[in-house]
């Protein structure tokens, strides 16, 4: 078996024309948790799937607490073969090559295959890595509708909290493609992580009034479309002013939905980063004021829901400079970089120390059939995880 083979077989899960559908909760999601633990057992590990969906792999040796390797198996919709897979198969390449090389680790290694970290179902983004670190609020996620999916799938909403394990976790390792093109264009081989922006997730709903298009003067109109369109692009213009902050509107819905009436309801979701502590704080106090004010002057009421809010982290200096020095010892050319994509790793460097690993995204495309990462590029990042693994095992 090898890392390219493992690419080709785990991204026919899910397949959907030239992309990869993989949800929470769903047959996919199923189908790619029996694939792993399948890979997991021929490794000789202890696999098991945990009470969040998360696929475990436990190299039980040495004493002491375990370092998790992983990152997570499900995708946005119609998305690509790389995000998160990759950081799961090619922990799967590092412990290949960890026994190929007798090592006998000093203490435990897990690797983890989490669930729903793109929270594509039901926005509920990280749940798996969330649980897995005790951070999940179950109110909010019996309001949203969420323990029905995890009943049609086998899995009971009450249980998440037994999915805490990080007690027993003393570092965590996750590579992943970049999802930038910072690498592909400078042509460096291997990105040292150094932070994860923060994001905010907000939904706003706007109302207005329905009309009928052809007879409703345009002065007294109360477009609830015009509204977010209008908030659309405020928030574009305010991210376009700093040079580590961004804003997307990914998703717009309007009714009735006619060509010929006035919409008078829409909704909006937006997703605001930044990589600035100070900045991140005023994210959403900021983007609240400006939907106010759009609303007020287009007579709009308008509701703002908080989805998600996740700060910044920095990644541990010392896994940096492993990582540095794995790279160099593979003869890869590394840089340090700043993560504009949200990561597993955000919910675990709060608790244990955590290290990110980059490779090239070929013209910097993800959440797309389009991602793509050379094999050689794949197998030079599961090296470099490699030996930075056997450094935290061999001590
Ligand atoms: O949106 C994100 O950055 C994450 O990958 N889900
Ligand atoms: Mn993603
Ligand atoms: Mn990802």
């Amino acid at each position: 078996v090898s890392l390219e083979d493992d690419i080709e077989a785990f991204g026919q899960i899910g397949r959907d024309g030239e992309g990869v559908t993989r949800l929470a909760w769903t047959a996919e999601i199923e189908a790619a948790r029996a694939w792993l633990l399948q890979r997991l057992a021929d490794l000789g590990l202890r696999a098991s799937v945990d009470e969040a969906g998360n696929v475990l792999g436990r190299w039980e040796s040495g004493r002491g607490t375990a370092i998790l390797v992983g990152s997570h198996i499900d995708t946005v919709p119609h998305g690509g073969r790389f995000d998160g897979a990759l950081g799961v198969l090619s922990a799967l390449e590092a412990i290949r090559q960890l026994k190929q090389n007798g090592i006998r680790p000093s203490r435990p290694i897990w690797i983890a295959g989490f669930n729903d970290e793109e929270g594509a179902l039901l926005r509920t983004s990280m749940l798996g890595s969330r649980a897995f670190v005790g951070g999940l609020d179950l109110a909010d996620l019996r309001e949203h509708g969420v323990a029905v999916a995890m009943a049609a799938a086998g899995f009971d909403l009450e249980r998440l909290p037994e999915a805490k394990r990080i007690d027993q976790v003393g570092a965590y390792l996750e590579l992943h493609i970049e999802q930038g093109h910072t690498l592909d264009e400078r042509g460096i081989d291997i990105g040292v992580v150094t932070s994860i922006a923060g994001l905010v997730g907000l939904r706003a709903r706007f109302t207005g009034e329905t009309n009928h298009a052809g007879t409703t003067p345009m002065r007294s109109r109360r477009d609830a479309l015009v509204g977010a369109a209008r908030v659309v692009l405020a928030l574009r213009n305010d991210a376009r002013r700093r040079s580590d902050s961004t804003a997307n509107v990914g998703s717009i819905s309007a009714e009735p939905g006619a060509a010929n009436a006035v919409p008078g309801r829409t909704v909006i979701e937006i997703d605001l980063r930044s990589s600035s502590r100070d900045h991140f704080v005023r994210l959403e106090p900021r983007a609240r004021l400006l939907i106010a004010e759009i609303a007020a002057e287009e007579r709009l009421d308008v509701d703002i829901e908080l989805v998600q809010s996740k700060p910044p982290v920095e990644l541990d200096p010392t896994l940096q400079s492993l990582i540095a020095s794995a790279a160099e010892a593979e003869h890869a050319s590394s840089i340090d970089i700043a993560s504009g994509a949200g990561h597993d790793a955000m919910l675990i460097a709060p608790h244990v120390p955590a290290g990110m690993i980059f490779v090239p995204s070929r013209r910097g495309i993800s959440h797309s059939p389009d991602e793509f990462t050379s094999p050689e590029h794949c197998l030079l990042g599961a090296r470099v995880l490699a030996r930075t693994l056997t450094a935290l095992v061999t001590n």
